[in-house]
């Protein structure tokens, strides 16, 4: 992996919509560890998740693969033979640093530049949607996840990662005003954290935990745990029984 760049994007940037280009790929391992609380656990446990739930001979699925972060950790968690990690992004500059990222694994990891909304998921027993879904229109989600599960085996499982909001006024409040204090300990500004919140207006997208929970169930997940959360940023598994 080359040395991680420094994320100073918004102290430049001003009233531009996020986008996932060559830029932001430059920085986006720094990035999502100083934005995302409780990024470096998560892919911790995809590792442990991959190690419990690979079924011999399926497919990993890291869907929204990003620089290859969790197709990794799904790689160096399975525990059985015959497994294919298949990484998805369409984002062009995203995946052309995951193959540099990705050629040392100790699985074979597949990548596809490609809309997760129109690839074919198959025979999969885990699938990983870390930090994904938040950036796909609303109404478009579940179709994505109906799809998702009609592609797992029995057995399988769906890794949801988030950032969501909260129903409750003072609650919602609270998460936002810890969330900015996070990234303010990790050393972005006023000035950044307010460009940034302004440049993902509109495109991430956050639901409340509950609406996560009750679509993964309409697309016929059997059992839906809520297993991490750190202010607004929580992790769902999802079970196909
Ligand atoms: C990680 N999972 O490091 N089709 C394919 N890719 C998409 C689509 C789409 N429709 N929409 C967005 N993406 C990673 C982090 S980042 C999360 C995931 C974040 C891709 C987009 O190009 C980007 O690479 C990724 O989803 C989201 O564990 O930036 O907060």
């Amino acid at each position: 992996m080359i040395k991680k760049a420094k994320d100073t994007l918004f102290t430049q940037k001003e009233g531009m919509p996020f986008a996932f280009d060559a830029e932001v790929t430059r920085v986006f391992e720094d990035m999502i560890q100083r934005s995302v609380p409780g990024y470096g656990l998560t892919l911790q446990m995809i590792a442990v998740i991959a190690g419990l739930y690979a079924q011999k001979n399926s497919k990993l699925y890291d869907l929204g693969c990003s620089l290859g972060a969790s197709s990794l950790a799904l790689a160096h968690g399975i525990k059985v033979e015959g497994c294919e990690v298949v990484g998805v992004d369409n984002s062009e500059a995203m995946l052309a640093q995951c193959h540099r990222n990705t050629k040392q694994s100790p699985v074979s990891i597949v990548l596809q530049q490609d809309d997760i909304q129109n690839m074919l998921i198959e025979d999969a027993s885990v699938v990983v949607l870390n930090f994904t879904l938040q950036f796909i229109a609303k109404e478009e989600r579940q179709a994505l996840l109906t799809r998702i599960y009609q592609g797992m085996r029995q057995g399988g499982v769906l890794i949801l990662s988030e950032k969501v909001c909260f129903e409750d006024g003072f609650e919602q409040q609270q998460h936002i005003a810890l969330h900015e204090a996070f990234k303010k300990a990790q050393g972005y500004s006023e000035l950044e954290v307010s460009r940034k919140r302004q440049s993902l207006e509109n495109v991430l997208i956050p639901e409340p935990i509950s609406a996560h929970h009750a679509r993964l169930k309409d697309a016929g997940f059997d059992e839906v745990q809520t297993w991490f959360q750190c202010f607004n940023f929580v992790s769902v598994l999802a079970y196909k029984v």
